[in-house]
């Protein structure tokens, strides 16, 4: 009996050390031994976990240097140290609460690495070309993840715009060989990572839980086996981070860890959207704090990046996640919105940590010097940006009125030449996206008045410019759509990606006659691409455009392109003797899409006519 006493004891024990840790969590869920940085801020969550006697960590290389209580008792920030001589495996958190201690437990893995024993992570760079999809709206692989029960949304039906439309990362897998067969080599995908939202939580830019994929999407599992899967044919992952705010259902909104978590207001303030209150010499303190501190929109809270346990939060969520899924880029959203400080920061761990990393950001801004303002520039300014790149809005806009304006001084294609002609202001303009359209503005097929000549002078800037092209899904295959009255007509489903779609367009046979010769050219131009130096990594020469005609070059030591664009409603003579600094010593031209190879000599572009001609000697 005293033997069985004895043991009932030790197990009662045991459990109370053991006790259960539901409904505790710990932030990050997991990380790695070998990281460059060897610090990490856990945060605990769960209640009253702040109410301990004090944490304690018995697992050979793991360190708590600080432990850091807050406002609210149900958070501890523990900041660690972890040995680059640490073993992989479980490290237990062990919360010493008086008369209850309990564990809480992390994993600490392996880092993974490519065949080559180096880092996974490739990079984004020029000589990639990007595939923008937004997964709720490309392809349902697994219908029976359309609805997950207990979840907050209200509408699930194909019907209406706002509603989730079933579409997911399984679909996206599906479809890998038709993205790699139109040409493209990365994917970026719209925000992946859970958003319980009661509305239009499709759109995923209102995270609820950052360390959750979507289960609607497929959940981490489906995220991993799309990754390894897309790797595998060689295709790369661009995530799409949002640091500027997260949904109001997300766990630090519902209960905060301090007041200052988010940035406050007496009563709800918006944002201005005026980026120009950040630069500007003559700006009213007030107006600049409203920008980077009012919120987006009621239901996006604001982050306080400038409280330095949300700045850990976010950086240390984004390295793992680089780590855990391998993700080779990221593009930022709302960039415009955040803290510079913080921004600078957050980049610069992830460069730390992996230097050949693609990173670009959302400015959505009017102006080329605005837009500089927000990434490498040659402005000797203070506290200025270490952004690589930006979506290049100035040379969107710029490629809207080349093609919807009639040319003139700054007109149409001059618009074009001179957007580019300031990229003197860019410390490296090809770490920037380049793109016709996205999933915030109108279809690009439908800005250019549904004219086959004008989408395929598009798309030759947008494959051979400088820059990193983004090819928003559905419009190799001429999907129209206006954001007025609301941005459903813009991100309406690839047809084909449901079973029991009337047309599949993934397929030559499901394409009409003027899709599949939309898709043609740009798999034609974007083939080539991948095997052209001059596009990929060359110079770019323009000449001044006149009349309504446009001419620039790419080349390097081993190609030379030439980009010919004409706008005028009538044929117009091409003089070559005016290029002769970039064809001397060529003496024959070869069309990229008809192979048709002529001798170099002057000739007629049709009207609203253009092409790409490989110089050859
Ligand atoms: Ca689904
Ligand atoms: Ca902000």
């Amino acid at each position: 009996m005293k033997k069985f006493l004895i043991a009932w004891c030790l197990l009662l024990i045991a459990n109370l050390i053991y006790a259960q840790t539901d409904g505790y969590k710990c932030y990050p869920t997991s990380w790695w031994v070998g990281m460059k940085n060897p610090k990490l801020q856990l945060m605990l969550h769960g209640d009253a976990v702040a109410n301990a006697n004090g944490y304690t960590i018995n697992y050979p290389g793991v360190k708590i240097e600080k432990i850091n209580k807050v406002e609210n008792e149900n958070y501890v920030f523990l900041d660690l140290i972890i040995s680059p001589a640490a073993k992989p495996g479980m490290v237990k958190v062990l919360v010493n609460r008086k008369g209850s201690p309990y564990n809480i437990a992390f994993e600490l893995q392996a880092r993974r690495k490519n065949e080559n024993g180096r880092t996974r992570i490739q990079g984004v760079t020029s000589s990639d070309m990007i595939y923008f999809i937004m997964p709720d709206r490309f392809s349902n692989g697994d219908p029976s993840n359309d609805k997950i029960d207990g979840l907050q949304e209200r509408i699930y039906s194909r019907d209406t715009g706002r509603g989730r439309h079933g579409g997911d990362l399984l679909g996206i897998e599906e479809h890998l060989d038709y993205i790699k067969d139109l040409g493209a080599n990365t994917l970026w995908l719209t925000p992946v990572i859970i958003n319980d939202m009661a509305s239009a939580s499709y759109h995923g830019y209102a995270f609820t839980d950052h360390y959750t994929i979507d289960p609607r999407f497929g959940g981490e599992k489906a995220y991993h086996k799309l990754i390894e899967a897309a790797h595998k044919k060689g295709l790369k992952i661009i995530q799409d981070a949002v640091y500027n705010h997260v949904g109001i259902n997300h766990i630090t909104v519902k209960d905060p860890p301090m007041k200052d978590w988010l940035n406050q207001w007496p009563s709800f303030q918006n944002t201005s959207y005026k980026d120009q209150t950040l630069m500007d010499p003559y700006a009213s303190a007030m107006d600049k704090k409203i920008m980077t501190d009012g919120w987006f929109e009621p239901r996006m809270p604001d982050l306080n990046q400038r409280n330095p346990y949300v700045a850990n939060y976010l950086i240390q969520h984004a390295i793992w996640t680089t780590e855990n899924f391998g993700i080779d880029g990221w593009r930022i959203d709302t960039y415009a919105y955040c803290d510079r400080d913080f921004m600078n920061k957050c980049n610069q761990a992830l460069l730390d940590e992996y230097p050949q990393i693609g990173i670009f950001a959302e400015t959505w801004v009017h102006g080329i010097v605005n837009q500089s303002f927000f990434t490498r520039n040659i402005f000797d300014m203070p506290g200025k940006s270490n952004l690589p790149g930006v979506t290049d809005f100035q040379v969107h806009f710029a490629m809207d009125d080349a093609l919807t304006q009639k040319f003139g001084w700054m007109e149409g294609l001059s618009s074009l030449y001179s957007t580019l002609a300031n990229d003197f202001v860019y410390k490296d303009a090809y770490k920037n996206c380049i793109f016709l359209d996205n999933h915030d503005m109108e279809r690009f097929y439908t800005t250019i008045g549904q004219d086959i000549n004008k989408y395929k002078m598009g798309i030759n800037w947008l494959l051979t410019l400088r820059g990193i092209p983004e090819l928003y899904y559905g419009t190799e295959i001429l999907m129209t759509g206006s954001t007025n009255p609301s941005d459903a007509d813009v991100r309406k489903d690839f047809p084909g990606g449901w079973a029991g779609d009337t047309a599949n367009k993934f397929t030559a046979a499901g394409r009409s006659k003027n899709e599949n010769e939309a898709f043609d050219y740009v798999r034609t131009l974007s083939n080539f691409r991948k095997n052209s130096s001059a596009i990929k990594t060359g110079r770019l020469m323009q000449f001044v455009p006149y009349n309504g005609i446009y001419v620039y070059f790419r080349y390097d030591a081993h190609q030379t392109v030439m980009v010919v664009s004409n706008t005028n409603d009538k044929p117009v003579d091409i003089k070559m003797e005016r290029f002769k600094e970039r064809t001397s010593g060529f003496t024959k031209m070869k069309n990229i899409f008809s192979a048709t190879i002529s001798p170099l000599q002057d000739f007629t572009v049709a009207e609203k006519g253009s092409g790409v001609f490989e110089m050859e000697k």
